[in-house]
């Protein structure tokens, strides 16, 4: 079978009837972000499933307007940890009875993926019914970012878990390390049943991850009494650098229904400003993240500024070819891109977010250089890409140094993204 069939067969295998999950049986609920890159892939092939899958997040969202990170499948509540039952505040805010989530958010991918999803719908009336069914519900959980998540003087993000951002045990949260975090109910790892330790997060990052949920759901999950309390709060470079896309396409979808932009410029230009401020680092001349508790700059080497340029808000082609070139040199000259340059001392070629080349990051990176025209490195990095996922499969995340594949196997954002990146080979 050549990839695309093989791309097409994960995600129908991975399909519930209701949503994809992330991986039969590493990832058994539908993630937030996951959703997102997956509808993208389906858009392609079957465009009814790429909106059932945004609706189907959508049916998790809270009375606040968040959309959590992790939506549950109640078939499956004893095949993954955590489930509900450490967020048990959570089920109080989610809006439509009888859904069960986690109690934190994700990079906002799913309004990005509702306008290239309509875009892809050939069919303007239905393209229009499907914008005017999701707008207003992506609007509330923008805007959730702002009324329950902004410290006072930034008009970013405040996120409050590395869950949160995606890239859980990334070295860039490796702040969370120095607060030596226990939680108080003992608990019990799943996820190195199928995957091997090495591969996975240390027992002192889920004791982390574990006691940071234990605090916000002590605060109900309002940022004031977590704040009082925890060691972990960032502006995340990408989170940040996605929201801000995120509020651009929604405005297009609203303009094209003829409706008010539900982001005045005004409001995008302060989110710019404070980006840069926030985030560019002039003696490096790369975006770091932002640690909130420390006041400071997280100055750790990772791909995450590559990743950020899917949120079109960075313009300036000296910076990013200067970010890229050096991130590509610091790893050997190889593509993709890994998660973490090769040549730092932080680097594993196989542990999930501190090395690994992920296809998510390369496809934002991807989409990212070919918004500012850069098509020469956009096209090294799709074709080296897709090169990876042929020889390896379509593997959650890759060792760089190898391309040994890592991780749960048929990953369905490796698959949706595979698709994509064939579907727009000039
Ligand atoms: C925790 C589902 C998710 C991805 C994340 C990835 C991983 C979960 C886990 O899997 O996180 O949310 O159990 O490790 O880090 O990016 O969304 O694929």
């Amino acid at each position: 079978m050549d990839l695309a069939d093989r791309a097409e067969a994960v995600l129908f295998a991975n399909h519930t009837g209701r949503w994809t999950r992330p991986s039969a049986k590493q990832y058994p609920h539908q993630w937030n972000w996951d959703s997102g890159f997956i509808s993208i892939g389906w858009s392609l092939i079957d465009w009814s499933r790429a909106e059932l899958e945004i609706q189907s997040m959508l049916e998790a969202q809270w009375v606040e307007g968040m959309l959590p990170s992790v939506h549950f499948d109640r078939q499956h509540l004893h095949d993954y940890f955590p489930g509900p039952d450490r967020w048990p505040r959570a089920q109080q805010h989610v809006r439509r009875p009888g859904e069960l989530t986690s109690g934190i958010s994700n990079p906002p991918m799913l309004p990005i993926a509702a306008r290239l999803v309509g875009d892809r719908n050939r069919d303007a009336q239905e393209r229009r019914a499907f914008w005017q069914r999701v707008l207003a519900p992506l609007v509330e959980s923008l805007r959730y970012f702002r009324t329950d998540r902004r410290l006072p003087g930034s008009p970013l993000v405040t996120v409050v878990h590395p869950w949160e951002t995606g890239w859980d045990n990334s070295p860039r949260w490796d702040l969370l390390h120095a607060a030596g975090l226990r939680p108080k109910r003992p608990y019990e790892r799943l996820d190195t049943r199928a995957v091997p330790p090495a591969q996975r997060p240390s027992s002192r990052d889920y004791d982390g991850y574990v006691a940071l949920a234990e605090i916000l759901d002590d605060a109900d999950y309002r940022l004031p009494a977590y704040r009082a309390r925890t060691p972990f709060l960032v502006h995340d470079v990408v989170f940040d650098a996605l929201t801000y896309r995120a509020m651009g396409e929604l405005d297009h979808i609203a303009a094209d229904l003829g409706l008010p932009a539900p982001f005045p410029a005004a409001e995008l230009t302060e989110f710019q400003w404070a980006f840069e401020e926030y985030h560019w680092n002039e003696r490096h001349r790369t975006y770091y993240d932002y640690d909130c508790v420390g006041k400071k700059q997280i100055e750790t080497p990772s791909a995450a500024a590559l990743a950020a340029l899917g949120g079109h808000l960075v313009e300036d082609l000296e910076r990013v070819t200067g970010i890229l070139e050096e991130h590509v040199r610091r790893s050997g000259h190889a593509l993709p891109i890994p998660t973490v340059p090769s040549d730092a001392p932080t680097f594993d070629p196989v542990l999930y977010w501190r090395g690994p080349v992920w296809v998510n990051v390369n496809w934002l990176a991807v989409d990212g250089l070919l918004h500012l025209g850069l098509e020469g490195a956009a096209e090294a990095i799709r074709e080296q890409t897709l090169d990876r996922l042929d020889a390896a499969g379509l593997a959650e995340y890759f060792n760089p140094l190898t391309g040994a594949a890592c991780g749960a196997p048929e990953f369905s954002w490796s698959a949706a993204l595979a698709l994509d990146f064939l579907a727009n080979r000039p």
